[in-house]
């Protein structure tokens, strides 16, 4: 293939593939398509998040180098503003209620938070040549004493539906507050490591002129690498940016380093598009595999309940024939009825159809009560088995198989309780090949694209 293809291209050509692949399967294990798809419309997301008064806004208007954002000492922001750039729209503020309406813009998810949260999202639209191919969100920052109801939403999910769709997420902390906000601490246990990836987060502690001393910087920064190890569950820790702001600090107080520090933290930023469609694969690499955990275990439990069907089968077509031959010999002589019996009318030569009704109606009576049997006892009796030992359907030879089903158990017990005896034919077995495939075949041929 030899040069490597246009990412824009890319992700176009992947919307398509997993639109007409994907959703169709996703949609028969009752599961979400909505993060690929959402992901897939729109540009790269970097999101900024941190303490109240970390200097999230002020380090974007630096960025951008424009006054977009209101910045204060006290709690400023209590919104998310989605901030960027689209050619030929200049100073433009749309309200979440628009936004979340929009087919073209990936936030239609967020409905479900409710109004409350719908009037606290909006989107400006600068002209700022960094942020045409991105958008960089700046959120509410993180305070202590709330609960959801003092925001009037969950704070928690909506932040973990952000980070979700995040190719970068800038954590800021300042040396004030290093790692004692309520809200920061939650993000950095629950949920950052449940909705995004350890390397799509980058920890950032600002104001960093503010340290009065060594031993000041050292607690705080020591009081953060614990809070990150917290996160990554590893000792060895990740790189934590430093910055400050040039327009906050006076230039006299500015040491030897900082600008480097700050300059690479920007740098990073400004790198996020780059990871873009690494981070889509990503993802849905991941779901197609939770997909597929669901696949297997209800193709499994297809599986055996096919098997128990056919012995059902084989046993009522068996009495069937018997009753077939022999049934009407045996009413003649408890109840002397019918006159002629099929076997004796066929041995006297003098066949005659009507001889035939009373063993077809034996039969069929037969292969009734034996489907009966089954979609009524044995199929419900299966379908409790199973509800009560799920792991049983598939194999968890390994950890990542474990953590996989863990995650996915309630989603297999939610398919199985709606399966019913028709979906024994109901082309499970295509879609767990169709399933399969993908994994094998389509989605490594896009790893390759993204390599070359
Ligand atoms: N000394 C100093 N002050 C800073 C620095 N960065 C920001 N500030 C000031 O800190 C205050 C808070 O900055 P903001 O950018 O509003 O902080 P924020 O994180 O957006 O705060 P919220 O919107 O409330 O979450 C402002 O008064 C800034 O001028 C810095 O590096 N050094
Ligand atoms: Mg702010």
């Amino acid at each position: 293939m030899g040069h490597k293809m246009n990412e824009k291209e890319l992700q176009k050509q992947l919307q398509i593939k997993v639109k007409k692949k994907l959703e169709p399967l996703f949609a028969k294990y009752k599961m979400d398509f909505g993060g690929i798809s959402a992901a897939l419309k729109w540009k790269p997301i970097v999101l900024i998040i941190g303490n109240y008064s970390s200097g999230k806004s002020t380090l974007i208007n630096e960025l951008v180098g424009q006054h977009v954002q209101r910045t204060g000492q006290a709690p400023t922001d209590d919104s998310f503003t989605i901030i960027t750039c689209d050619k030929g729209i200049e100073n433009a503020e749309t309200p979440g209620s628009t936004l979340v309406n929009d087919e073209n813009l990936p936030f239609g998810h967020f409905k479900q938070f409710g109004e409350k949260l719908i009037s606290h999202i909006c989107m400006k639209q600068i002209s700022s040549p960094k942020l045409e191919n991105m958008a960089i969100i700046d959120s509410p920052g993180m305070i202590d004493a709330t609960s959801e109801n003092n925001r009037g939403y969950d704070y928690m999910k909506v932040l973990g539906e952000f980070a979700k769709m995040a190719d970068l997420i800038v954590l800021m902390f300042d040396p004030h507050k290093a790692g004692t906000i309520k809200e920061s601490y939650d993000a950095i246990r629950t949920t950052l490591p449940e909705k995004s990836g350890e390397h799509r987060i980058v920890f950032v502690m600002s104001r960093i002129d503010e340290c009065d001393n060594l031993s000041d910087f050292t607690r705080s920064y020591g009081t953060l690498c614990w809070n990150m190890s917290q996160m990554t569950g590893r000792k060895d820790i990740p790189h934590i940016y430093l910055t400050y702001s040039p327009t906050a600090v006076a230039a006299s107080k500015v040491a030897e380093g900082w600008p480097q520090e700050r300059d690479d933290l920007l740098q990073k930023i400004m790198n996020a598009p780059g990871f873009r469609i690494n981070h889509i694969l990503e993802d849905i690499d991941r779901q197609v595999n939770e997909v597929q955990i669901v696949a297997q275990a209800v193709g499994e439990f297809l599986k055996r309940t096919n098997r128990v069907f056919w012995k059902f089968a084989n046993i009522s077509m068996g009495i069937a024939l018997v009753l077939f031959l022999f049934g009407d010999i045996l009413l003649n002589t408890l109840i002397a009825f019918p006159d002629t019996t099929l076997i004796a009318s066929i041995k006297n030569g003098s066949f005659d159809l009507p001889t035939l009704v009373v063993p077809g109606v034996l039969a069929l009576m037969t292969l009734l009560i034996g489907s009966l049997a089954f979609s009524k006892i044995a199929f419900k009796r299966q379908l409790r088995k199973a509800l009560a030992n799920g792991s049983d359907l598939v194999t968890l030879d390994n950890d990542y198989r474990k953590n996989l089903w863990r995650k996915m158990e309630s989603k297999v017990l939610e398919n199985l309780r709606g399966l019913s005896v028709n979906d024994l034919w109901g082309g499970y077995g295509r879609s767990q090949l169709k399933i399969e495939n993908f994994l094998n075949y389509d989605l490594k041929k896009y790893y390759e694209k993204i390599v070359n």
